[in-house]
């Protein structure tokens, strides 16, 4: 495979102001015919990409062009064409047989495209990159009675009955736009609607579209799309530009959602709910992709990528707008306490799935900058490093222009780069424009290498104190270990990052201390440390004795922080901590040295054992006064198999994910009456709603549940097949489900599962929830796994479903997955290579399980490597699959 690189791009040498696109719409054969305005700006002939298209005509101004253009292999070559040309392409192409769900394909009877990122060349022929910005205008045809919706980006200008029971509509966007952003949906499909007024008093509508029968499952969707039109004028003064703004969702679909110019299509996990059929995580979760897309129409659309290297200058930035409206849709309506909580909640949230997926992402083989350097395959590229942390490196942004500073620099951004495909470097410059204003001699110019390098730095704290002076002084020293490339031979040093390093120092008794600086500045509670060097310090006065640092407050920066806590010590921050996060942040460490610990003594054959001091620890935090039962919730969960796992020399997934139950266990059991406590406490009586007081409460209820079953309590099996049968929302029903199929007797497990699939096997997003609780059950085996592919409401192709069993599996079910027989690892080879031959972005993203097998023990690892191997060389392996399997081995 070619390995492209950032260093070599080159402006495309042509313009294409306008693209005329017309469809004539058959699932078995469809024609597209392009019309480009194309005005030569540099050298060379037109270069166009196509994928599994058939090349009808090329015409040049009305010319048959035969003779002047070649096909080779995915490029199309014009020559001799003039300053300016007219070139109009014919081609077909077979949108039933696409199984990749790239480009245009069929999905239960409906059209839809996926363009993201090189699909629009497997649609037509196109320099298909997205620094090629047009202005479109789109026919759609096709029989009027299969497909009686006819949608595309921007405005409906026109639609007719044409002869033999066809029927066509005419698009327009306004809007430029690269053509990763072009849609089109055709087929039956219903909708519900409502119409707004923009701030500046211009009526919008709105709609969202589904599958015949759905239609009392999408207002949530539609409330949450009005909520981020509102979200956005009022945070970032952005209004929507469009006068219609459609979400179409999809059965078939290979991400989350997609956020084509005012044709979003999504997966329709992110648009259907009711509160029989989804629970508190789904609805957050739509509400989430819904603001997510829709910013993206102003972070991504108006101001778009150079090239996909930049992928993080849209994809980190939205994510931080939409975790950000996130955050405010929690804390709204609520007091000023119950505010902050709600945000602290969300911000643990967001780190939990940091830790999870992204550090062990920028640890491992697939390392890379936030703004890679090279790729092969750039689906392999949609990344919790370009995503989630790319996030956080516009986070530490704000956190250093202030939230007023920033907002600013998105308008400055804006002012720039309106209408261009610019680059993140742009992005920061913009910032760093504020930044220097407001702080005069300073810049970014090393906080540019959060886009430069990878890895996850490590900050290790010292804290001195001298009594005589009543002095402390805080040092900083970071170091970071070159990953991925950066151990090749040749790479440049590493150089320091830009930390923001958020800092509160508490007494003894576990008050805030006032930080008061040598320089006379002084914050009440939290002082913001900026180190850019390798090391420095900070000396704080009027300190009296040695204090407990309180670090990394709110999770500051995407960093791993290293400071010898006492046991005692983060018991106190457990339970003292101002700082919601910080103390949340105490609890998990405490835990994760207990499960550490007790792994450590389970591999030397030492029985397990929970130390009093932890049990009461989770009890102060179960029974303490004051908090709200979300933040409860997440104090009380143990760090999740994968986080723990980046702590371990080498992993023992099945050692480990056995002592995290086993202490669950020993927790339900020492804490059963004040866990039964909680059950009784957060009951929800009433209609259902997802609100986070509410959803706060389920969560809490439902942990106590699931420790209780875990722990094997009296009575605990009967209150989840008590909740289970009388459960009103799927909240309760599925976690009730969860414990029982988890913790309980095999028989009492069956009969749930099976009353489970008859009341809901009509709904398809519930049987991905049927198959995942299976999927990841203790006790769950390979075999198991094998007769559930033969379940007649299984299919390796739609991705959703493959993803609730065979990822679920593989990702998420440690015993059942690594088996020292290597019979997980050998389903997973099968598995890569089935889904290979179908759609290639999904089997990359399943060949991404194996990534990190250089750190398992070597019973693991090395059958690990023996199936990588195998897979790498399969005759006719993606690009996709080869890049990651070539990755892990290198
Ligand atoms: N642009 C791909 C889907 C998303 O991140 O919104
Ligand atoms: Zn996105």
């Amino acid at each position: 495979p070619v390995t492209i690189r950032r260093q070599n791009y080159l402006p495309f040498p042509y313009d294409i102001a306008t693209v005329r696109l017309e469809f004539d719409l058959d699932p078995a054969d469809t024609q597209v015919r392009s019309q480009l305005e194309v005005r030569r700006t540099g050298e060379g002939p037109l270069v166009l990409n196509g994928e599994d298209l058939e090349l009808v005509s090329v015409q040049v101004d009305g010319r048959d062009w035969a003779g002047r253009y070649q096909v080779d292999g995915d490029t199309l070559t014009l020559d001799g064409l003039g300053t300016q040309a007219r070139v109009e392409i014919v081609s077909r192409c077979r949108p039933e047989a696409n199984s990749a769900l790239m480009g245009l394909y069929v999905s239960n009877g409906v059209f839809f495209t996926q363009c993201e990122a090189e699909g629009f060349r497997r649609i037509t022929w196109f320099p298909d990159r997205p620094d090629v910005m047009s202005r479109y205008s789109v026919v759609l045809r096709a029989d009027k009675k299969r497909f009686p919706q006819l949608l595309s980006n921007g405005n409906l200008v026109k639609q007719a009955d044409l002869a033999d029971g066809r029927h066509e509509a005419h698009w327009e966007d306004p809007f430029p736009k690269p053509c990763y952003l072009f849609a089109l949906v055709a087929g039956a499909l219903t909708w519900r609607e409502s119409r707004m007024r923009t701030r500046s008093g211009r009526e919008v509508l709105l709609q969202v579209y589904s599958d015949p029968g759905s239609e009392g499952k999408t207002q949530y969707a539609l409330e949450s799309l009005e909520r981020a039109v509102r979200w956005d004028e009022r945070r970032f003064s952005l209004e929507l530009d469009l006068d219609r703004f459609m979400i179409v969702a999809a059965r078939d679909f290979n991400m989350g959602a997609m956020e084509n110019k005012g044709l979003n299509i999504f997966n329709a996990a992110y648009v259907l709910a009711d509160p029989e059929s989804a629970t508190d995580a789904n609805f957050s979760a739509i509400e989430a992709v819904i603001g997510h897309e829709y910013f993206h129409n102003w972070t991504g659309n108006r101001v778009t990528c150079r090239d996909w290297f930049q992928l993080s200058l849209k994809e980190g930035l939205t994510v931080f707008r939409d975790q950000e409206f996130t955050a405010d849709m929690m804390a709204q309506g609520l007091d000023a306490q119950a505010a902050a909580s709600a945000r602290t909640v969300k911000r643990i949230d967001d780190v939990v799935t940091l830790r999870a997926a992204q550090f062990p992402e920028d640890a491992g083989p697939m390392a890379h900058p936030i703004r890679p350097e090279s790729y092969q395959e750039i689906g392999n590229f949609y990344t919790a490093t370009v995503y989630e942390k790319g996030a956080e490196v516009i986070r530490m942004q704000q956190t250093l222009l202030t939230p007023a500073g920033f907002t600013r620099g998105l308008a400055e951004y804006f002012r720039r780069h309106d209408g261009q495909a610019v680059t993140c470097d742009d992005f920061v410059a913009a910032m760093e424009s504020v930044y220097a204003q407001d702080h005069p001699g300073r810049d970014l110019s090393v906080f540019r290498r959060w886009y430069s390098q990878a890895g996850t730095p490590r900050v290790r704290v010292t804290i001195e104190h001298d009594a005589a002076t009543r002095r402390c002084t805080v040092t900083l020293a970071q170091r970071c270990e070159p990953v991925g490339v950066e151990r090749l031979p040749g790479a440049p040093a590493k150089q320091p990052f830009h930390i923001p390093f958020a800092i509160g120092l508490l007494d003894a008794q576990g008050r805030p201390l006032p930080l008061k600086q040598a320089d006379g500045h002084e914050v009440r509670d939290t002082a913001l440390l900026e180190l850019t060097t390798e090391h420095a310090q900070w000396t704080f006065e009027n300190i009296d004795a040695r204090p407990v640092p309180s670090l990394l407050r709110d999770f500051s920066a995407p960093v791993i922080v290293e400071y010898d806590y006492t046991d005692h010590e983060l018991a106190l921050l457990m339970r003292h901590d101002g700082n919601a996060f910080a103390r949340w942040e105490a609890g998990q460490q405490l835990a994760t040295r207990v499960i550490l610990a007790a792994t450590r003594e389970r591999q030397e054959g030492r029985p397990f054992a929970l130390h009093r001091d932890f049990i009461e620890a989770w009890r102060s935090v179960l029974t303490a006064p004051g908090l709200d039962a979300a933040y409860r919730a997440r104090a009380l969960t143990l760090p999740s198999e994968k986080t723990l796992a980046e702590h371990m020399a080498k992993v023992d997934p099945v050692a480990l994910a056995a002592v995290r139950d086993e202490t669950l266990g020993a927790l339900g059991r020492a804490l059963a009456d004040d866990w039964r406590a909680a059950v009784q406490a957060n009951q929800t009586p009433g209609d259902y709603s997802p609100d986070p007081i509410s959803a706060g409460k389920r969560a809490l209820k439902n942990l106590a549940l699931a420790t209780l079953m875990a722990g094997r309590v009296d009575g605990a099996t009967e209150q989840a097949l008590g909740q289970y049968d009388t459960a009103r929302n799927m909240t309760d029903r599925l976690s009730a489900l969860s414990s029982l199929v988890n913790f309980g007797a095999a028989d009492a497990s069956a009969r749930v599962l099976a009353d489970f699939y008859e009341r809901w096997q009509d709904d398809p997003l519930v049987v991905d929830k049927w198959f995942t609780l299976q999927a990841t059950a203790r006790g769950t085996t390979v075999q198991t796994v094998e007769g559930l592919m033969t379940h007649p409401a299984f299919s390796l192709r739609n991705p959703n479903r493959a993803r609730s069993l065979v990822f679920q599996f593989c990702l998420n079910n440690p015993y059942g997955f690594h088996r020292a027989d290597g019979s997980g690892y050998r389903y997973w080879a099968s598995q890569v290579l089935a889904l290979d031959a179908l759609n290639p972005e999904i089997a990359a993203r399943l060949a991404r399980a194996l990534d990190r097998w250089v750190r398992y023990v070597p019973e693991l690892s090395e059958p690990m490597r023996q199936v990588l191997q195998q897979v790498r060389s399969h005759p006719g392996l993606s690009r996709n699959v080869t890049e990651i399997v070539s990755k892990a081995l290198e």
